[in-house]
């Protein structure tokens, strides 16, 4: 008998929370009628900075993030390192590094930082060629990015 009364308690106690739950909704609609503003604030700033801002890869002990990143003809990228260990982003393929068609550089291109950079260091490069560019860190070669220019 003891059983029963407690599954019945159970049982009120369901409806009670069931009963309760349209209360829990009302909050609900203030958050989505919240988000309305924040996302027109979003595509105000989006329009008011400089693109080229967007065009960041972090490099960090996973690799490079974004992995693939699509530009614009013309467009600058930078890497900036935010591990502790060195990294050295280059075009593809290690150890020629003669994929990207524009000559200069130290190895076999323009597209290459030519060292390893420091925690908090960048490289900064300028797209002018348009392609799908691989490129790796020199210092780990299995570690590899590609940039889209279109
Ligand atoms: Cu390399």
């Amino acid at each position: 008998m003891k059983k029963i009364f407690v599954i019945i308690s159970i049982l009120m106690m369901l409806t009670l929370l069931i009963a309760c739950s349209p209360a829990e909704k009302v909050p609900e609609t203030t958050g989505a009628t919240e988000e309305q503003p924040t996302v027109i604030t979003e595509a105000v700033i989006e329009e008011s900075a400089p693109p080229a801002s967007d065009n960041v890869i972090k490099i960090t002990a996973n690799g490079f993030e974004p992995k693939t990143l699509t530009v614009k003809a013309g467009d600058m990228v930078t890497f900036v390192n935010e591990d502790s260990d060195k990294h050295w982003p280059a075009s593809a393929m290690h150890p020629t590094h003669d994929v990207y068609p524009e000559s200069g550089g130290c190895i076999g291109s323009k597209f290459d930082a030519c060292k390893g950079l420091e925690q908090g260091e960048s490289f900064s490069f300028t797209f002018n060629e348009i392609g799908s560019w691989g490129y790796h860190d020199h210092l780990r070669a299995s570690t590899t990015g590609k940039i889209v220019v279109e």
